[in-house]
C-alpha cells in the first residue's frame, strides 16, 4: 500500500490540537486558481509580499517530499548535489554577457563596499566559475552537479501563487562533458530522470520541443503537465499519455537514446515551436490534443555557450585544450507543489498522492472527550508512528463535519475514522481520500492495511 519510494521521516506523528494549521473556510479572494485557493484554504502558505511565499508545516512537507524525490532520481542518474550562493558576484555575469541581457528581471544588490551583486536567477555562471577553477583534464570528464536552491527572479506579472513566484525554489544542475556526443548522453540521462521523477509524483509531464529562449542552444525540451490552468498552450499526440516512465528500471551507464526517442518521436510541442501543418500531418485527428500546460521543468544542451565566455577548459589526451561542452536542466520545485495540486484534487480539497502526500493518515476521533474514544485513538495513533507511518490524529473537541471537512481540505491519502458506535461493535472505518471507497474493520485490520 505504501508507495515503493516513500520517504520515510520515520512515523511524525502530531494532534492537530498542537499543530500549526491555519485553514480557510472562505475562498481567498486573491487566488485565481484552484491550487493556489487551496495552499491557502489549507493552511500551506502565506504571502508575505507579492509572488514570494512562507511555507508553513503541512505545506513545507510537501515541498520536502517532493524535494526528496527530485533528490534520489539526480543521485541515481549520477549527479551529485552541491549548495552554490544565492547572492552571486555581478562580474561573473558580466564575463558570460548575460548581466545586461538579463534585464529588470534580476534583483540586483549593492553591498558595503559598492560591490555590485545579484540574488541568482540561475547558477550557470558560478556553476562555470566552480568547473573553470578546480577541473583540469579531459579524465575528469563527465561532470554532472545540481543544487536544490531559492533563486529569485523579479517576474512582471507573480501570480497564481507558487506558481509563478518571484522567490522559487529550483533544483538545476549542469552537465560538463567532453564532446557533443557525451553532452548528449548527459542529456538523454536527464531526459529520462526528469520522466522518472515526475512520475513518482503521480504525474503526466510530458516532454515538448521548445524555444531555448535567453539561455540559448541548441537543444531544449520542456516537461509540461496538461492542466485548464496552464500558462501556456500546448500541443501533443495523446499516445504520449498512455506511455509509463516507471515500467522498466534504468541503467544510467547504458545508451538511452531508444529510450528517449519513444518519447520524442510523437508530436508535442509547446506554443512557440509549434507547427500547424506537422502536427496534421503527423497526428490523427483524434488523438490531437490541444491543452494547456504547466511547465515543470526545463532542460537545455547549449554545447559551450559559458565555458567558451568564460574559459572552462580541460586538457585532451594530447595535451591540447578543450572547451567542455555543456548543459544545464531545471526543475520547479515549488512550482510542482502547486501542479500536483491542479492535477489532484476535487470540489472538497486536495487529494495528494501517497509518494509526496505531508502525512499518510489523518485519525479522527469522531468524539473528543469519550473515554473509549480517546483510548482507543491514542494507541492507534501511537502504532501508526511506530510502524514508520506519518500520522496527523484529529483529537479536537469539533463536531464530525468539521473534521471531515479539514480532511477532505488538506487531502491526506487515508482517513481512519474513530467513533463510538463503531467501537461498540468494535470496528473502525478506513476512507481512501482518492477513491472515496469507505471500509469498516477492526483497528487492527486497519493497522495492518496502513502498514502493509
Ligand atoms: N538555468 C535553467 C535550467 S537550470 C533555467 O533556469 N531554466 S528555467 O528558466 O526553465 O527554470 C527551470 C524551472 O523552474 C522551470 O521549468 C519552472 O518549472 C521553474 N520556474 C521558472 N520560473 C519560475 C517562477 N517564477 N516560479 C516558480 N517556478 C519557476
Amino acid at each position: 500500500m505504501r508507495h515503493r519510494y516513500l520517504v520515510t521521516f520515520t512515523g511524525t506523528a502530531v494532534r492537530l490540537s498542537s499543530y500549526f494549521l491555519p485553514t480557510l473556510k472562505e475562498n481567498p479572494s486573491e487566488a485565481q486558481i484552484v491550487s493556489h485557493r487551496l495552499m491557502l484554504r489549507a493552511g500551506m502558505i502565506r504571502q508575505s509580499s507579492a509572488g514570494i511565499y512562507s511555507w508553513l508545516p503541512l505545506g513545507y512537507r510537501v515541498l520536502k517530499r517532493v524535494e526528496q524525490i527530485v533528490r534520489e532520481e539526480m543521485d541515481a542518474a549520477g549527479c551529485q548535489e552541491v549548495l552554490m550562493p544565492a547572492i552571486q558576484p555581478a562580474d561573473l555575469w558580466r564575463e558570460s554577457g548575460r548581466y545586461e541581457d538579463y534585464g529588470r528581471e534580476m534583483l540586483r544588490i549593492t553591498d558595503r563596499h559598492e560591490r555590485d551583486m545579484l540574488f541568482g536567477p540561475t547558477h550557470e555562471e558560478v556553476i562555470t566559475d566552480i568547473f573553470r577553477q578546480t577541473v583540469r583534464s579531459y579524465r575528469d570528464l563527465p561532470k554532472n552537479l545540481y543544487q536544490i536552491q531559492w533563486k529569485f527572479r523579479d517576474e512582471v506579472r507573480p501570480r497564481f501563487g507558487v506558481m509563478r513566484g518571484r522567490e522559487f525554489l529550483m533544483k538545476d544542475n549542469y552537465s560538463f562533458d567532453l564532446d557533443v556526443d557525451a553532452a548528449r548522453k548527459s542529456y538523454n540521462r536527464m531526459f529520462v530522470a526528469y520522466l522518472r521523477t515526475f512520475a513518482r509524483m503521480g504525474l503526466k509531464a510530458i516532454p515538448m520541443r521548445a524555444d531555448t529562449g535567453p539561455i540559448g542552444g541548441d537543444m531544449s525540451h520542456e516537461f509540461i503537465i496538461l492542466a485548464d490552468t496552464g500558462e501556456s498552450e500546448v500541443f501533443c499526440d495523446a499516445s504520449l499519455l498512455a506511455l509509463d516512465a516507471l515500467s522498466d528500471e534504468v541503467d544510467y551507464d547504458a545508451d538511452l537514446q531508444a529510450m528517449v526517442d519513444v518519447w520524442t518521436a510523437p508530436y508535442a510541442a509547446t506554443d512557440e515551436e509549434h507547427d500547424p501543418e506537422s502536427f496534421e500531418t503527423q497526428v490523427a485527428e483524434k488523438d490531437r490534443r490541444k491543452a494547456r500546460g504547466i511547465e515543470v521543468g526545463h532542460i537545455f544542451y547549449f554545447g559551450t555557450k559559458y565555458s567558451k565566455a568564460m574559459g572552462a577548459e580541460v586538457s585532451g589526451a594530447d595535451g591540447e585544450p578543450i572547451t567542455v561542452e555543456m548543459g544545464s536542466y531545471g526543475i520547479g520545485v515549488s512550482r510542482l507543489v502547486g501542479a500536483i495540486i491542479e492535477a489532484c484534487h476535487d470540489d472538497e480539497g486536495i487529494i495528494w498522492p501517497e509518494s509526496v502526500a505531508p502525512f499518510q493518515v489523518g485519525l479522527i476521533n469522531l468524539k473528543a472527550g469519550d473515554a473509549a474514544c480517546d483510548a482507543a485513538c491514542a494507541d492507534l495513533y501511537a502504532k501508526l508512528a511506530a510502524s514508520g507511518n506519518d500520522a496527523l490524529y484529529d483529537d479536537r473537541d469539533e463536531r464530525a463535519g468539521v473534521k471531515f471537512a479539514t480532511m477532505d481540505l488538506i487531502g491526506l491519502p487515508w482517513q481512519l475514522v474513530v467513533g463510538p458506535r463503531g467501537l461498540k461493535d468494535g470496528v473502525v472505518e478506513l476512507k481512501a481520500r482518492q477513491s472515496g471507497e469507505e471500509e469498516t474493520l477492526s483497528a487492527e485490520a486497519a493497522l495492518s492495511k496502513l502498514t502493509a
